[in-house]
């Protein structure tokens, strides 16, 4: 600690004393123009505008470079109804900010490049152009206030979920440092919940006495089926969290003390993604990297990586703590017949809660029979 505070002071002291040349060379402009002032001269101001060049120069070698080296990674094909909109409307917006960045960029620094000081110039001075000012306020505020609209609209039809349709209730639950889901059941209508209800194996907080509860499911892996709706009610148990699905272009935040939804058609099952053109280049390309490290492993002595295969994810998108790295489920695209199937096989919740109060009771009776055995 002290030797930060002594080399802190120290950076200071020199930096004081640079000030003070600066200044002390400031005093001196009149006499010494022509050796060192700190004004610029001509081959100064060729050099600054050279170099102003040359950086316009590289950025859009660096920009095109990047385009093709990284422009991959991106996420692939859209796993939802609505993923489409959002990519359209990614693509459109980034086309223009392209366009709109190439025009600028270049006018700005070729400018700077061209009108470099020169001994002896004075600028140009004029106070106001109405009609270039015109031109460049309307052009932007109707291209923003086109793409705006165009966004308000694919949002309201993205948040919009019809109240009649066929729909399938999922709740999100997220917590420090893991996510858990509840379907609704046969009644399609999600018990009440609450944090105080937290107890044992009622890790989500259902209200146990409600009857609509009795059927839901509680799992820690999320299935949906491909082509139907489903509408997700999110909870938090404790901090803000937000759940995120990259692949059906769905975040939704997921916030303490409220309900938030988000519902999406899911349109590609896990088996259909895993054979996907892109996915499967993605997927080899990861492979390649871990049997890489796989290979650096084995040679200390260490297990090799298994190798990856593509799953969907529900991730956690808002820095919650610690472990929020980790904070994901998985989640599989079934096709409506196998998603009934897997839904089938899990047990209610009431089913769940009466073993639990069985197995309970059943400990406490031995317990009871055990001290009256000792007595
Ligand atoms: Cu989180």
């Amino acid at each position: 600690m002290t030797s930060l505070l002594v080399i802190i002071v120290l950076v200071l002291l020199a930096i004081a004393v640079w000030q003070m040349t600066k200044i002390f060379d400031l005093t001196q402009i009149g006499a010494s123009r022509r050796n060192n002032s700190g004004v610029a001269n001509d081959a100064d101001n060729n050099v600054q505008g050279y170099l102003m060049f040359g950086f316009l120069a590289f950025m859009y070698i660096f920009m095109i470079y990047g385009l093709f080296k990284w422009g991959h990674l991106v996420l692939g094909t859209p796993a939802s109804e609505h993923g489409t909109d959002v990519d359209n409307l990614m693509t459109i917006s980034m086309v223009l900010i392209f366009i709109v960045q190439f025009l600028t960029q270049a006018l700005l620094f070729y400018f700077s490049y061209k009108y470099r000081g020169k001994e002896g110039n004075t600028a140009l001075y004029f106070a106001d152009n109405d009609k270039l000012e015109f031109i460049w306020t309307i052009i932007p505020v109707i291209v923003l206030a086109v793409l705006i609209l165009y966004g308000l609209y694919a949002w309201t039809n993205i948040m919009f979920v019809d109240e009649d349709e066929d729909v399938i209730y999922v709740e999100i639950y997220g917590k420090q440092f893991s996510w858990e889901a509840r379907y609704a059941g046969e009644d399609n209508v999600l018990g009440k919940a609450n944090v105080r209800y937290i107890e044992g194996i009622n890790t989500m907080g259902v209200d146990a006495a409600d009857p609509y509860a009795q059927d839901d499911k509680v799992v820690s892996e999320l299935h949906i089926p491909k082509g139907k709706k489903v509408v997700f009610k999110m909870r938090s148990q404790d901090v803000l969290h937000s759940a995120y699905m990259p692949h059906f272009r769905a975040q939704m935040n997921v916030v303490p003390g409220m309900v938030t939804q988000f519902a999406f058609t899911p349109t590609v099952t896990t088996a259909e993604m895993r054979e996907d053109e892109e996915m499967v280049k993605k997927v080899a390309n990861i492979n390649k990297i871990r049997a890489k490290k796989s290979a650096e492993l084995v040679a200390k002595g260490q297990t090799a990586l298994d190798p990856y295969t593509f799953d969907y994810l529900l991730l956690c998108n808002k820095i919650c703590g610690a472990s929020h790295y980790n904070m994901q489920m998985k989640v599989v695209v079934d096709t409506p017949a196998d998603f009934k199937k897997w839904l089938a096989e899990k047990p209610t919740l009431g089913k769940v809660l009466k073993e639990e109060a069985d197995a309970k009771n059943a400990k406490d009776t031995t317990a009871v029979v055990a001290q009256v055995i000792q007595k």
